[in-house]
């Protein structure tokens, strides 16, 4: 769906799901300033139980002017019903009839994906999308500042103040524009209840040790209640990570934080979701959605929290690990191939920054902080995948051709001046260039899912599945890295 198509409707309702927190409100309200905006209107509701009474929300609605009414019927079916931050029919919405629904949301999809519905799991929060879609539709955000400020808290709640981030619009969305601090401080400060502080003290005292990672579980409450916790408990020494989880009306909500090189907190999310939810983050620091009807189809009959804990032996017991300066695989005996000349795209740093500026590559895998430098170049992957190689390391495996590279990423990769904030497209200094002719690798093909550890980065490890393969150069058997197996296939032959 485009947002012009919502021209044609003239009695709108938007809603936003029951028990509303900053994000589906935030959303609601964009839409509805959205909608002003061309010429049309719409009625912000929400329903459920009880009403709003927390105070961040209060103040939210206050200091925002966001004109939402609570509601237990509605008199007569709209032409249309859009809910956001939720999925109509789902058990954290309350179901009006309408003619015609729209869905915008970020969960994990529990209703088939249709014109009118719009579900984008890899986005830390609804106003992502919301943001999204009313920026490519030409909405002025600058004459409607508190669209923004809403907005921007939406997403800073729902990704526990953006250290649960997953995708790199949630961060084109975080830096968009200046909100207004006043405001924010305000709505920042006001997080918690005195009764809530109270959870968060039950929730630090039910930890589990599940070998080495601590799981705690916090009565129903608020999910922000999660990151405080977590953000605490991941001091503990014995914990090699910490999950803290809550139950939602429609699911598990959980909070990751790795304290180790072994586990990355994101990978470890990717690995819990796994066919049930959605989440994301750092390597440090994530957030994840387990949904109860996802749980009950692939395990049925299993209780949320028992699969949860199953789903974490699991990960426990899954994974090979390789050092790369203390493993003991046999490339010395393992087969040689070479990688075919296939086009790649590379762009130097010294064609867009001075040396020593400080820059920010943003990718779909997240955000690369660096220092531009003049001997730094960014490759560009056969998937599209970006990561920063050394000049002299560029040049003992790559002839560069010269043609301009075009990219076919589903976000193509800018470069951030991290000072200014200013944007810089890749694009235009991106070239072809291609692997060299004579370069071999070694490579075992991997049984079981593997981390393996590089000497080059120090903080994260890479995952290999069954599969996949480890390889090195035929020149170091040290320098371990893992290849998709999709892209092994695509990119080297067998060496004669
Ligand atoms: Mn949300």
């Amino acid at each position: 769906m485009n947002l012009e198509d919502l021209r044609q409707y003239r009695n709108i309702v938007i809603q936003c799901h029951d028990v509303p927190d900053p994000d589906t409100l935030a959303s609601g309200f964009a839409l509805q300033k959205y909608i002003e905006s061309i010429g049309g209107a719409a009625r912000l509701v929400y329903s459920g139980k009880n009403r709003i009474t927390k105070p961040n929300l209060k103040l939210m609605l206050d200091l925002l002017d966001i004109p939402i009414q609570y509601v237990e019927t509605l008199e007569a079916p709209p032409d249309l019903l859009i809910t956001v931050d939720c999925q109509y029919g789902a058990g954290n919405v309350t179901r009006f009839p309408a003619d015609a629904v729209a869905v915008f949301d970020h969960h994990w999809p529990e209703i088939p994906e249709t014109e009118n519905v719009i579900i984008r799991p890899a986005l830390g929060s609804c106003a992502t999308l919301i943001w999204d879609l009313m920026r490519q539709a030409g909405f002025d955000f600058a004459a409607a500042p508190n669209v923004y400020d809403a907005l921007y808290y939406g997403l800073f709640t729902d990704t526990h103040h953006f250290s649960e981030i997953r995708h790199p619009l949630d961060h084109d969305l975080a830096e968009f524009m200046p909100v207004d601090g006043q405001i924010m401080k305000q709505l920042k400060h006001s997080e918690l209840t005195v009764s809530e502080l109270a959870i968060v003290s039950h929730t630090l005292s039910s930890s589990k040790l599940l070998d080495d990672i601590g799981l705690l579980q916090a009565e129903n409450c608020d999910p922000n209640i999660l990151g405080f916790s977590s953000d605490i408990a991941r001091q503990v020494d014995q914990f090699s990570a910490c999950i803290v989880y809550c139950h939602l009306l429609t699911g598990l909500k959980l909070s990751i934080r790795s304290t180790t090189r072994e586990i990355m907190a994101n990978e470890l999310a990717a690995f819990l979701i796994h066919e049930t939810g959605s989440g994301g983050g750092s390597i440090d620091k994530a957030g994840a959605y387990l949904s109860f009807v996802g749980i009950e189809q692939v395990a049925p009959g299993v209780s949320p929290d028992e699969y949860l804990r199953q789903r974490i032996k699991k990960y426990q017991r899954n994974y090979d690990l390789v050092y790369c300066d203390r493993h003991t695989l046999n490339f010395a005996a393992a087969p040689r191939f070479v990688k075919l000349r296939r086009p790649l795209g590379f762009a130097r740093l010294e064609d867009l920054f001075p040396a020593k500026t400080p820059i920010c590559i943003r990718t779909l895998e997240g955000d690369i902080d660096m220092i531009a430098a003049h001997d730094i170049y960014i490759m560009i992957g056969i998937n599209n995948e970006v990561y920063p190689i050394k000049r002299q390391k560029f040049e003992q495996e790559y002839d560069i051709t010269g043609e301009p590279f075009v990219s076919s990423a589903a976000y193509p990769p800018a470069v951030i001046e991290r000072l200014t904030g200013k944007r810089v497209p890749l694009s235009p200094v991106t070239r072809v260039c291609l692997p060299k002719a004579d370069k071999q690798i070694r490579a075992i093909k991997l049984r079981r899912p593997t981390k393996v550890f590089t000497h080059w980065d120090k903080e994260k490890y890479f995952l290999g599945q069954a599969g996949d393969y480890i390889a090195t150069p035929e020149t170091d058997f040290r320098d371990v890295y893992v290849i998709n197996q999709a892209i092994f296939a695509e990119t080297y032959a067998a060496a004669r």
